[in-house]
């Protein structure tokens, strides 16, 4: 049967998640009964404590969205002058560095995970560098025992950016218990999503309350005001959806197994095109976030380019996206910096021309993924 005609209905990289209409009006009942809509509201306390058992990390705060937890991770740890970071990441990353005056070091990444290259970290560091902010980026975990014996030998913070590493575990170890200060994002595209949100996790319980000061205001009571905090908190609204979606990402999970399973089976042999997770994906000790589907293009074997498999999914209504091109390195705020060069950054600039994120949602089914599969290989 050919199948390689345009889908009716654009297709996406992904769709949110979302739960029965009627179990988010009875819910939201209580909130209205309540009159409470935010500032640490019992929904936001109930989310706060069902998600720490959840992500099994010690510590939480809610925030609500993942850039400025971010900033206010970046603040809780007083981190000034230097920090390092990966250029292969969403804009977010570099940018709340920025918002707290830190110059960012790009450094390069691995050419297998994609994420910042832990054996190139010390090359980097100076008497500036105050930390290191990795990210797992597409949730496949950074080498964080290298990346902490980095950080220990110079007594450097480190930040996870775990912004697609929801629910991911690492030999038996849940990634946001790593580093110093981990966060997480519930933006209305990640698999777990509360429209926007995000979260901080951490081991050290002196710092709960100087994060949960610094998304209020820096308010300790009505009569003290003690750092200059920032307003970001997550509404009473948005804890309900994540309190909802709590219990539906088991199921999401395992129908994007499902189809992550028949793009490798449809895929298997294409010359030229290779699964960027394919170690994480089911490899005993790792829990992966089934975040996104990453497929990576060699132009040279597979004979077409990324970018032009991404301008003809476009003719069959399939929106792929290009994450996370440009890198970072090279935005206009940032280009000039001495980090950015491209010689300091060989692998991230290969990547970055090969990697095509494709639809990935449960709301895919089989035969979509199937009809997917066969227009790529069509291009050849
Ligand atoms: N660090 C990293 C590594 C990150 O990736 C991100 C965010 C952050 C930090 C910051 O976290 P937040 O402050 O956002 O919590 C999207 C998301 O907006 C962003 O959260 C995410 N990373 C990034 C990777 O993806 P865009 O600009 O690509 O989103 P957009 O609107 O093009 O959406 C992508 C597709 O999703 C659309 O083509 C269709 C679908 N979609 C999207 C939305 C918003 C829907 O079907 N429904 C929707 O409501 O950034």
């Amino acid at each position: 049967m050919n199948t390689s005609y345009p889908f009716e209905k654009p297709i996406y990289i992904t769709r949110p998640l979302l739960p029965d209409l009627n179990e988010v009006k009875k819910k939201l009942q209580e909130v209205w009964d309540s009159q409470w809509l935010t500032n640490n509201g019992p929904q936001h306390q109930l989310f706060e404590g069902k998600l720490k058992e959840v992500l099994k990390v010690p510590c939480l705060s809610l925030f609500n969205n993942g850039a400025i937890a971010l900033i206010v991770a970046c603040q809780s740890l007083r981190l000034s002058g230097d920090v390092i970071t990966t250029p292969f990441t969403f804009p977010a990353t570099p940018h709340v560095l920025m918002w707290n005056n830190i110059r960012p070091i790009f450094c390069d990444i691995d050419p297998v995970t994609m994420n910042i290259d832990a054996r190139k970290i010390e090359s980097m560091i100076t008497p500036q560098t105050t930390a290191i902010l990795a990210v797992h980026v597409f949730g496949t975990p950074c080498d964080v025992v290298a990346i902490q014996h980095v950080a220990d030998r110079y007594g450097l913070k480190v930040v996870y950016d775990a912004a697609h590493a929801f629910g991911v575990e690492t030999g038996g170890v849940a990634i946001g218990t790593c580093g110093d200060i981990s966060m997480f994002s519930f933006h209305a595209t990640k698999l777990f999503h509360t429209a926007e949100g995000g979260a901080l996790t951490f081991k050290d319980k002196n710092l709960k309350s100087r994060i949960d000061l610094l998304k209020n205001f820096g308010i300790k009571n009505e009569e003290e005001v003690v750092m200059p905090g920032i307003n970001g908190k997550m509404n009473e609204i948005q804890a309900v959806m994540g309190l909802i979606l709590l219990e539906y990402i088991e199921e999401e999970k395992k129908k994007r197994k499902n189809l992550l399973d028949t793009y490798k089976k449809c895929l298997k042999g294409v010359e030229g095109i290779c699964f960027c997770s394919s170690a994480y994906d089911n490899a005993p000790g790792i829990k992966s976030s089934y975040q996104y589907l990453v497929i990576r293009i060699d132009e040279k074997l597979f004979g077409k380019s990324r970018d032009y498999v991404y301008e003809e999914f476009k003719k069959y209504n399939i929106f792929t996206r290009k994450y996370f091109y440009p890198l970072c390195s090279d935005y206009t705020c940032y280009r000039q910096l001495p980090s950015s060069s491209s010689a300091n950054l060989p692998i991230a600039h290969k990547v970055v021309k090969e990697v095509l994120c494709v639809p990935f949602y449960g709301g895919l089914s089989v035969g979509d993924v199937e009809r997917i599969c066969t227009i790529l290989k069509s291009f050849r």
